[in-house]
């Protein structure tokens, strides 16, 4: 177990991402819950995750799966109690493992107490909680529009004013200009750091410091402002752990958010490499491996001493990588270790999202089976729009966020074990082979890979300390990059296409000791189909 009592514990930390609609169900209503995630704590604490990421359970509407809050310090009844949240805080700390929240700052449910009594009357305590713009029904104050479609501005007539939504009129953007407000949220945090948790995860906060008037959304004046003093007011504790999601960010603006003098944030989650393979979210294009390549180096030379990397390539908003850029047929084992590999090789704190240590793909559903507001709402614009049916679903398929929200794979019985009911979403029919049951019954699994690339990041200090060294930077077949301490130095390689090719092994590697591959017999001289191999070198 890590000591968590060092303020840099989470930089030698494996994280796990659990979104619990579609974890495991006990009650039998097709819908996750927290005795669910108890319920599985064995599976996590033999994967060896220091932490897991809760995507929220607050009460919520659900417009946005829990990410619409109508009450920040309750327990939505359909995931379960207060009662089940402490027991999962106690029983996940028993195991080594720390509850890491998911808190959204940047807007509220639009059945939140607050924002209900701010629609209500403009002399309300709560009413510039939200921001709030006088007009006419006919003409919002801009013409911005909101990321899951339709205006960032929505008219409510109870006041005769306009409201910023920057997803959703369900999601009404809450003032953080305002103190009041922002007392509001720190004296939140600090209830739930008092319930024992150990971390946060920050929803879009890079958009806090909005100013909509200059059609501002992320990177606002007051943003680092804001930040330091949520660090100040609510993340006290040196040991808590804190990523905000930034979409928006690059490597220079992650070292304000990351700064080692720890004045902001643990780390965040950027996502630029998650953006190299489309021309926008639903135009796909292949991916540049020498671009991917390029962007890690980057990042990884860029915060090196300078911050802190978050190291993903899954979550509940983005495709399984497996289906992305691997190879969810043929190669699919060997490819979903490929990936891990290279992501975990790297140096920060990776994160898991649930399934991905299975290998689970991505599916593709009738239209009308998809919940994601944000895919119901592509589809129908696009196809106002005159885009081609079959081309806007073929970027769903891609691209959607349901394909990482259908029910985790347990077993092949009935629902893959995920609910003894009807699953709020389809489960994957490949579940009868895709399945955690199987993993555990079988030594090459994907999920013995993961525990075993957990379990070296711990041994081994060259994968947090080492430096990062790109080799081979023109090839668009091969990654390959060597981690170095004084002391220690790591190669990985990784063939990232179905051929058979060369092996990048420098001189000094050469003889040196495999400590992880993805097929089972000894590394040759060439590269197999999706292969990777990590060399350790002790100096
Ligand atoms: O996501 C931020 C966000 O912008 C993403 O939704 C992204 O734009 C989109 O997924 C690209 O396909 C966070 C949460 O992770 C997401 O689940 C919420 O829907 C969103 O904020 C609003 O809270």
């Amino acid at each position: 177990m890590l000591d968590k009592t060092k303020k840099d514990w989470w930089k030698s930390a494996v994280f796990y991402q659990v979104y619990p609609k579609s974890f495991q169900d006990t009650d039998g209503d097709g819908f996750g819950d927290l005795r669910g995630v108890i319920g599985r704590l064995d599976y996590l604490e033999k994967l060896g995750v220091d932490g897991i990421w809760l995507s929220p359970v607050y009460a919520s509407p659900q417009k946005d799966n829990g990410y619409d809050i109508s009450d920040y310090r309750g327990v939505d009844p359909r995931f379960g109690t207060m009662e089940d949240m402490e027991e999962l805080i106690a029983r996940a700390r028993e195991r080594g493992i720390s509850i890491i929240m998911d808190l959204v700052l940047n807007h509220s449910s639009d059945r939140h107490p607050w924002f209900l009594a701010a629609k209500a009357d403009r002399e309300s305590p709560c009413h510039d909680y939200y921001i709030w713009r006088d007009g006419t029904p006919d003409t919002p104050p801009n013409d911005m529009t909101a990321t899951f479609g339709g205006p960032a501005w929505t008219w409510a007539p109870e006041t005769g004013q306009w409201y910023f939504n920057m997803f959703s009129p369900w999601q009404p953007d809450l003032n953080w200009e305002n103190p009041a407000l922002r007392r509001e949220l720190y004296d939140m945090i600090r209830f739930w750091v008092d319930k024992g948790v150990e971390g946060f995860r920050l929803d879009v906060i890079d958009n806090i410091g909005k100013t909509p008037d200059e059609k501002i959304t992320f990177n606002g004046p007051h943003l680092h402002e804001y930040i330091r003093e949520l660090r100040r007011e609510a993340f006290r504790e040196d040991t808590l752990v804190t990523v905000g999601e930034a979409w928006s960010a690059d490597v220079e603006t992650a070292k304000r958010y990351a700064n080692p003098d720890g004045s902001e944030l643990s780390m965040i989650f950027q996502f630029e490499h998650t953006t190299l393979d489309q021309k926008s979210k639903w135009e796909p294009i292949p991916l540049s491996l020498v671009k991917l390549k390029e962007c890690y180096d980057r990042w990884q030379n860029g915060l090196r001493g300078e911050g802190w990397n978050s190291l993903f390539l899954n979550n509940h908003d983005l495709p399984r990588t497996v289906s992305r850029w691997g190879d969810d047929g043929k190669y699919r084992v060997e490819s979903a270790k490929m990936l891990a590999a290279m992501c975990h090789g790297m140096q920060g704190t990776p994160y898991i999202y649930q399934g991905e240590e299975l290998g689970m793909t991505n599916i593709r559903l009738p239209i009308e089976q998809y919940d994601d507001l944000e895919i119901k709402n592509a589809y129908r614009e696009q196809l106002e729009q005159g885009r081609p049916e079959e081309d806007i679903l073929s970027a769903i398929y891609a691209r959607g966020r349901d394909n990482a929200r259908t029910p985790m794979q347990w077993s092949a019985g009935p629902n893959a074990g995920f609910t003894t009911g009807e699953p709020w979403l389809p489960v994957n029919p490949n579940y009868t082979e895709i399945n955690a049951v199987a993993a555990l019954a079988d030594p090459d699994s994907v999920f013995y890979f993961y525990q075993k690339l957990i379990a070296l990041r711990k041994a081994y200090p060259v994968f947090r300390d080492g430096d990062f060294q790109l080799l081979e930077a023109e090839d668009e077949q091969r990654f390959a990059y060597v981690r170095e301490t004084e002391r220690e130095a790591l190669l990985v390689v990784c063939n990232f296409t179905a051929e058979t090719l060369p092996d990048v092994c420098p001189e000094r590697f050469r003889g040196a000791e495999v400590l992880l591959g993805n097929y089972p017999d000894p590394a040759g001289e060439d590269l197999r189909p999706y292969e990777t191999r990590m060399r350790y070198v002790k100096k």
